[in-house]
């Protein structure tokens, strides 16, 4: 068995966070697959609850005995165990996790989800999203102007926890990127570093493609 497990899905870019920082960092890690899109989902039972998280949410990572959920809290982990990805300044650091997970990722996930997963989504609350998307790239690209990653220089998880799902297929988050070049180098910088995997060749388990 690894040291390190991951409950996840194929899918999920909140999974894909934590899988990228292991893979970054050459770690050996395990997967455990949940069954996110059949029926009412697995992280919604009662026993999944019980089991792995109240919260009812993957990201979870298993690691000497102890489960953590929310992916700025593992990859918060993650950074001080391995001695990898770490701001200079970790209050900065904590600053765009937080942004991310109100602003970036929830919404850009949420988008995706609906054009890519939902029956009949509402096509105003599909346009909604995407303008906050839009948003929300609009202030990450403007942290970009003059910098390689989002605290400066080099890679933390800040960066990481919002790439998370600009490495699934442009097809299910069709944003024209031409608008965003510092956005877009950024995702660049991310795919030439050694260990890189985009997320379907990294998380395991069966596919639910897009309808
Ligand atoms: N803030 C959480 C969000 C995690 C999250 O939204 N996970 C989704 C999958 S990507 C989930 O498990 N949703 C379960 C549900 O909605 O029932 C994190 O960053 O870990």
């Amino acid at each position: 068995m690894a040291e390190f497990r991951l409950h996840c899905f194929p899918e999920s870019g909140g999974c894909y966070k934590v899988a990228l920082m292991l893979a970054l960092s050459g770690v050996e890690w395990e997967g455990i697959w949940v069954d996110y899109f059949r029926g009412v989902g697995e992280t919604r039972t009662p026993e999944w609850r019980e089991k792995v998280s109240v919260m009812g949410e993957v990201p979870v990572l298993e690691h000497e005995g102890r489960s953590r959920s929310q992916s700025g809290v593992i990859l918060t982990y993650l950074s001080q165990r391995l001695g990898r990805f770490a701001a200079e300044d970790r209050e900065e650091e904590l600053r765009w996790i937080l942004f991310d997970n109100h602003k970036f990722t929830s919404y850009l996930a949420t988008w995706r989800f609906l054009l890519g997963w939902a029956e009949k989504p509402d096509p105003a609350v599909v346009a909604f999203f995407r303008t906050r998307v839009e948003n929300a790239f609009r202030v990450v690209e403007a942290q970009l102007e003059g910098r390689d990653f989002l605290t400066g220089g080099a890679p933390c998880i800040a960066d990481v926890s919002l790439q998370g799902y600009l490495h699934y297929p442009q097809t299910e988050w069709p944003l024209e990127m031409a608008g965003y070049p510092n956005v877009s180098a950024w995702i660049g910088r991310f795919r030439a570093m050694p260990g890189y995997k985009p997320p379907y060749d990294l998380l395991p388990g069966p596919r639910t493609p897009p309808r």
